[in-house]
């Protein structure tokens, strides 16, 4: 988009005053996946912006509605007369305030109310935008329920408008194919809104991409009709594209996916609008970096509880690494992921490197709850520390007794008083003989004939997983001669976890590196997550948020930013370059992990909605331009520019493709995270920035049957 629009402001004919705003949503108040992140964690800043006259619609389901809705009346008379009247016709309705930061407030239609209408509306629907809905199709019956009632309440709401308040600007933000089916509807009947709709992601592009599909060197070529037809989906694809060619504003989240859905969905997006999050700051810097040693450490228990038996690594030396998510194996880059682990058990082999790394997946699955191996492990670690303790404690008491002595007591033949005084104890008195019993009962159910589990979990289709299976393929079974551990947990985590007891924030504070190199991702935030965290992150150039970091910041890598081509290099090459990232990322020293979380963590700033929020705002005001072009005037661009140039620390890599990488510095390893190592201090000795990777190690690695078949090489 070129143009942009003046700001409203609370004075002018759109001011804030005569303008409503409502985003609907599926997943508003009812977490399913990210798009609850989205208008959950921007929440804030558009009530900032906006206060009551923003609202959020959605289905009601009771499970989370009443976790996190507070119900009540509304106060506001038009919001109170639209609902009065579609009460009075039997729409079950909770307004109330969401309990998310900026308290918005929320519309939830019970859908279940209305069913009997259902199938005049799918009727209507087949009249008016000639989509028909399969009966058996149960999500669509719903979505086409939503937005007869979303289509109704905005009709409704827009007539008590000019009854109460006279003229006011509706604006109607619709997410996602589920809530378009109230969009199409506003323009068939006409009603006074303008409407954006948003796609987080197209439904034909995640089918293909989960496929066997070489899709962004065909996304010009493919038949859409024909292959939303083979894949039972051409109803829900007709919904998604006709919401995208209703909408006066069609938006998407990244240009990667702007691109997928200009070729799927056959309109190009007017504006791409970032997904942000909502930022904390620490008031030191040092906190975040506190954090991560605490939950680091949590880790690091489980780690010796799953490894025992086997735990002969230096935990010191070891490096956590993780990826997390929805489980589509390969469009979540698994896949890859596996392949370059067991290439970085090589390289760490070969070079007789003192690291070790652990990597955890962590995916949900269908399972049979924990395996009786994993929870074993962490009951022998205990125990032994238990024992450790009590022997401890013993030892303490035994060294005071005798360090304190006997009381003085009186000489009578001298007529003098002579102290007697404690003595140290020796130290075969300190480890008596029944400590070294309960030692070695401990030391010896600590053995393990097995090795550790890949798996913490009983998989119910343990043959069939593909994590598993590619495990099997790459044999990484956690041998103790494997420099790399592997360790797949198939549930979310949780504080409660009889196991791993640490919620997924916390857990991604104490790991090292997060791993996200997915193959179909419209934006990712799971490494955003990483990054507000401080904790480095690798993503791939065929995500959203891999691209926009690429174009915001000079050299990615040195922000522990690892973006890695899988766009135009063919698989193997983007195996060998995640592979080398990987390795390098082992070879950093603690100080220098350190100081990238720093510079991560400074990255916060570009992720936070309080300048992408901007974006959502452009749109809405594209929206009323669009609608009512006489009513608002184009100005001169608002959005956020940002530009994070190469640190200080980091001399400009002469002529190289692949972004560089610290190595180890020449002074070893060094605990210390004082914020004396801030790179801007021109005091501060740079770490030695090399480019280096794949090239050392080309062709030394057996070469592995390539079995990621999708490519995108540009040839
Ligand atoms: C944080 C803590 C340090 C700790 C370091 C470990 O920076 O503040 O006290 O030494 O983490 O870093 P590492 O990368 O080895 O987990
Ligand atoms: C989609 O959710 P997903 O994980 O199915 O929307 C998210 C929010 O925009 C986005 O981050 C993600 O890439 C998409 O895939």
């Amino acid at each position: 988009m070129d143009d942009d629009f003046d700001d409203f402001d609370d004075n002018g004919p759109m001011g804030t005053r005569n303008k409503w705003v409502f985003e609907i949503s599926t997943e508003v108040a009812n977490k399913v996946g990210g798009i609850y992140t989205v208008i959950r964690s921007k929440a804030g800043v558009t009530v900032d912006e906006l206060g009551d006259h923003y609202c959020l619609i959605g289905p009601y389901n009771e499970n989370s509605a009443r976790l996190e809705v507070d119900p009540m009346e509304p106060t506001n008379e038009i919001m109170r007369r639209t609902l009065a009247n579609m009460r009075e016709k039997g729409v079950k309705v909770l307004f109330g305030r969401w309990l998310i930061d900026g308290y918005p407030r929320v519309v939830l239609f019970d859908v279940g109310s209305v069913a009997w209408k259902l199938e005049g509306w799918r009727k209507e629907f087949w009249e008016v935008a000639g989509i028909g809905i399969p009966w058996p199709d149960r999500e669509c019956n719903d979505a086409v329920l939503l937005g007869f009632l979303v289509a109704w309440f905005l009709g409704e709401f827009r007539a008590q408008c000019e009854q109460c308040e006279g003229k006011q600007y509706l604006v109607a933000h619709f997410h996602e194919w589920m809530a378009g089916v109230g969009l199409v509807l506003c323009r068939c009947r006409n009603i006074d809104v303008s409407t954006i709709f948003t796609t987080h992601a197209t439904l034909l592009g995640r089918f293909l991409c989960a496929g066997n599909v070489d899709f962004y060197n065909n996304l010009n070529k493919f038949d859409v009709d024909k292959e939303a037809g083979n894949r039972g989906i051409y109803h829900r694809y007709c919904m998604e594209r006709s919401a995208a060619h209703c909408a006066h504003v069609f938006a998407t989240v990244s240009d990667i996916t702007a691109l997928e859905a200009e070729h799927l969905l056959k309109r190009k997006p007017d504006i791409v609008t970032p997904n942000g999050l909502n930022v904390q700051k620490f008031q030191a810097i040092h906190e975040f970096q506190n954090l991560h040693a605490i939950a680091k450490e949590k880790i690091a228990e489980f780690v010796r509880g799953h490894f025992y038996g086997h735990y002969d690594f230096d935990i010191d030396k070891t490096i956590f690494m993780f990826t997390a998510g929805r489980y589509e194996f390969s469009n979540k880059g698994v896949d890859m992921f596996l392949e370059a682990l067991a290439r970085l058990n090589y390289y760490l082999k070969s070079s007789g490197s003192e690291m070790t790394v652990v990597a955890f997946l962590i995916f949900p699955a269908k399972t049979n709850n924990f395996n009786v191996d994993s929870l074993k492990g962490q009951a022998v670690v205990k125990q032994l520390r238990e024992t450790v303790m009590e022997v401890q404690s013993d030892i303490g008491k035994r060294i005071f007794e005798s360090c304190l002595g006997l009381a003085s007591s009186a000489n009578p033949q001298e007529g003098v008083t002579k102290l007697l005084s404690g003595s140290i104890p020796k130290s075969e008195e300190l480890l008596q003989s029944e400590d070294l019993i309960k030692l070695k009962r401990c030391i010896f159910a600590a053995q393990r004939p097995n090795l550790p589990p890949v798996c913490t979990h009983n998989m119910t289709e343990d043959a069939k997983d593909p994590i598993l299976n590619h495990v099997r393929r790459i044999q990484l079974f956690n041998n103790r001669a494997d420099r790399v551990k592997i360790v797949f947990h198939p549930e979310f985590l949780s504080s409660t976890s009889a196991l791993l007891a640490m919620d997924y924030e916390q857990f991604v504070r104490g790991c090292h590196l997060g791993v996200f190199v997915s193959y179909y991702e419209p934006w990712g935030y799971t490494p955003a997550e990483c990054t507000v965290m401080g904790i480095p992150s690798i993503t791939s150039n065929l995500s959203g948020f891999g691209c926009f970091m690429a174009e915001h910041i000079a050299d990615p890598t040195s922000y522990g930013i690892y973006i890695v081509d899988r766009r135009f290099r063919n698989p193997e090459e983007s195996v060998q370059q995640l592979a080398g990232h990987l390795f390098d990322f082992t070879r950093q020293s603690r100080r220098q992990r350190i100081i990238q979380r720093n510079r991560t963590e400074r990255l916060s700033e570009l992720l936070d909605w309080k300048s992408l929020g901007l974006y959502y705002r452009k749109a809405r005001q594209l929206a009323l331009f669009k609608k009512y072009p006489e009513a608002i005037r184009p100005d001169s661009p608002k959005t956020p520019q940002f530009r994070y140039p190469r640190p200080a620390s980091a001399p400009p890599s002469p002529g190289s493709s692949r972004a560089s990488t610290p190595l180890p510095s020449e002074h070893g390893d060094d605990d210390d995270e004082d914020e004396s190592y801030d790179d801007s201090d021109p005091n501060f000795q740079p770490i030695r920035m090399v480019s280096r990777g794949s090239e050392v190690f080309e062709g030394s690695y057996p070469v592995i049957k390539p079995i990621i078949k999708k490519s995108s090489n540009s040839n």
